[in-house]
């Protein structure tokens, strides 16, 4: 097979044959949260109907049995992603989390006064806010990357803000606004050479081409399961082992010590010691069967296809007068993340106006505001695109723009 089955995958998605405002839903908003096939729903109910209990504590079969799904979500997570050890997979509550998660633990531990922390404009805030506040209470200074015209990272302005007087480096794989897909190994190569080490935001990467935390030699890689066909309330944590040790837990309570007495305790070994009180056992068992289902459709199928519908978009998009993409024009190194606005229409009354005809896209600053700053808007539109869109939904799209800019000019 040298391409995906669109109708078949579009048929393991229950919830994109319905109507909506009487129109055929047209979902584009992935980049926010992708859909989850009945398969993943199904490993959980089962999981649910017969394996359910606490995870790493009873002796009983169903614990031992619900541990061993727990430990085989982590088994594939590790392989899907390309780390050297289940060890260094910690699960969290999503992306989010996991960022906090380092921040707090690696950067509270290893950022002094003085010390620079390098981030990119286009970070999430996700990205962003905890490196912000760390740097604010550490008195560290935090540098930003800057993006050229075409919404592509500044190498040339990351070599000269990479100094060895960074500590971090934090940096998206790719921009949930722009699309753009960051050269990570440079940077991580770059980081290295200067003695910093390497944090990315993998959440808009993950199931959508392949990633290897080892080939991209990444200290840390974080990512949440709702955007790769999971559940919400999951994410994932991959850090280098040797990291992982030396660093404090983030949090305290159950099943992260190895013994604790009136006067102390001493930590579980990694990634134990991270995965404090009960986990999302049904989040992570659900991760664990999206990496199967994604497994079976063929990572370089799934960006052969977006990159398909991306560039197909870019150019339909590019025949609609004062529309204004914002992000790379060319195909390469991009995602089907493609922000725009609309002459004066704002981005809210566009995405409504979609709406009204089936598009679900999303409008607003998309938690990227000094992103915003940089491109001199305070809001975009946002269409964001998965395994099972069609040339077809683009054409709905655009369309539904054509629509609400005749119906928006009349209002004039
Ligand atoms: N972006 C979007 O519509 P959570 O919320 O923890 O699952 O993911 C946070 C996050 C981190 N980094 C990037 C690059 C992201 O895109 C997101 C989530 C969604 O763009 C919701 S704001």
């Amino acid at each position: 097979m040298d391409k995906l089955d669109v109708k078949k995958i579009k048929a393991d998605f229950p919830i994109l044959n319905q109507k909506i405002n009487d129109e055929k839903l047209i979902y584009l908003d992935n980049a926010a949260t992708s859909q989850m096939p009945l398969v993943v729903e199904k490993q959980i109910e089962h999981f649910t109907n017969f394996d359910r209990a606490n995870v790493h504590r009873g002796v009983h079969t169903l614990g031992l049995r619900a541990t061993q799904k727990y430990e085989n979500a982590r088994q594939k997570v590790a392989d899907f992603i390309g780390a050297k050890n289940a060890s260094e997979i910690v699960f969290t509550s999503g992306c989010t989390d996991s960022l906090n998660l380092v921040a707090a633990t690696y950067g509270e531990q290893n950022i002094q006064a003085g010390d620079e922390i390098v981030v990119s404009i286009m970070e999430h805030h996700s990205n962003f806010l905890p490196w912000q506040q760390i740097a604010l209470r550490k008195n560290a200074k935090l540098k930003f990357i800057e993006i050229d015209a075409n919404g592509r990272l500044d190498l040339e302005d990351a070599k000269s803000k990479i100094t060895t007087k960074t500590k971090i480096v934090a940096i998206t794989h790719v921009s949930n606004v722009l699309g753009t897909i960051n050269p990570i190994a440079a940077l991580t190569s770059l980081a290295h050479k200067n003695g910093a080490i390497v944090v990315v935001d993998g959440a808009q990467a993950v199931g959508h081409f392949p990633v290897n935390v080892t080939d991209l030699d990444a200290d840390f890689y974080a990512f949440s399961g709702h955007k790769m066909f999971a559940p919400t309330g999951v994410g994932v944590l991959y850090g280098k082992k040797a990291l992982l040790e030396q660093m404090p837990p983030y949090r305290f309570g159950g099943e992260m010590i190895t013994n604790v007495t009136r006067k102390g305790a001493t930590w579980a070994p990694v990634p134990q010691k991270f995965e404090a009180g009960t986990p999302n056992i049904s989040g992570v068992i659900g991760v664990g069967a999206a990496i199967d289902y994604l497994g079976k459709l063929d990572l370089t199928l799934i960006q052969k296809h977006e990159d398909s519908l991306t560039a197909y978009a870019l150019k339909e998009l590019s025949k609609i007068d004062d529309l204004v993409v914002y992000g790379p024009k060319d195909c390469s190194n991009r995602t089907g993340v493609i922000s725009f606005n609309l002459r004066k229409i704002h981005p809210h009354d566009l995405a409504t106006a979609l709406d009204l005809n089936g598009v679900e896209v999303r409008a607003g600053h998309h938690c990227a505001q000094p992103l915003m700053e940089s491109l001199k808007t305070e809001s975009t539109v946002r269409a964001s695109f998965s395994i099972y869109n069609t040339k077809n939904d683009i054409d709905q799209l655009v369309s539904s723009i054509q629509e609400a800019k005749e119906f928006f000019g009349e209002l004039r």
